[in-house]
């Protein structure tokens, strides 16, 4: 019975350790503004989209995409590939068309190794002269999706918290045994 109690403690104290690790590693880098802003009203259509987050956004080829796809769910009107510059992730625009909502999706690499992916909007007040990018192009420029390349699997969180548990108990039950 002792034993038993010393392992539920170990337990309890095993767990808070891996609280205290996860908490960091799980710090997602997250949007602190952007330009043009969520929900904003344009007359006509920005030169950029850029994107700052809390934190340094990860550079690498294909690691960070924004696309933006106009009124209609179908064209987009990025032009080019996604920059990165510390926090600030970018993409040039082309000039835009038709009036409406024109939704800016992102998915970005953070700082902790993680993806994070999110979108905003903006509704464009006058109709432009543009036209959406060829298809060849945004598939040179937009990575394929599903690719969850970059920062560690969930199982290998679990797997670590199954082995430290594990750990955490023999030493327990050890130190219960021997004890009078
Ligand atoms: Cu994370």
């Amino acid at each position: 019975m002792r034993a038993l109690g010393r392992a539920t403690a170990a337990l309890v104290v095993t767990l808070f350790a891996l609280v205290g690790l996860a908490g960091p590693a799980l710090a997602h880098n997250q949007l602190v503004s952007s330009t043009p802003a969520d929900k904003a009203s344009l007359g006509a259509g920005p030169a950029t989209v850029e994107l700052t987050f809390d934190q340094p956004v990860q550079i690498g080829e294909n690691l960070n995409s924004i696309v933006v796809v106009g009124p209609d769910g179908k064209g987009q009107w990025q032009n080019g590939k996604t920059s990165v510059n510390g926090n600030i992730v970018s993409v040039a625009v082309r000039p835009l068309g038709p009036v409406g909502d024109y939704t800016v999706g992102y998915r970005i690499l953070s700082a902790d190794g993680h993806p994070v992916s999110g979108e905003l909007k903006f509704t464009l007040t006058t109709a432009g002269t543009g036209t959406p990018a060829p298809a060849d192009q945004v598939a040179a420029t937009t990575p394929s999706s599903g690719d969850d390349g970059g920062g560690a699997p969930v199982w290998v969180w679990i797997v670590g918290a199954v082995v430290l548990v594990g750990v955490g108990m023999f030493l327990a039950l050890r130190v219960g045994g021997s004890s009078p």
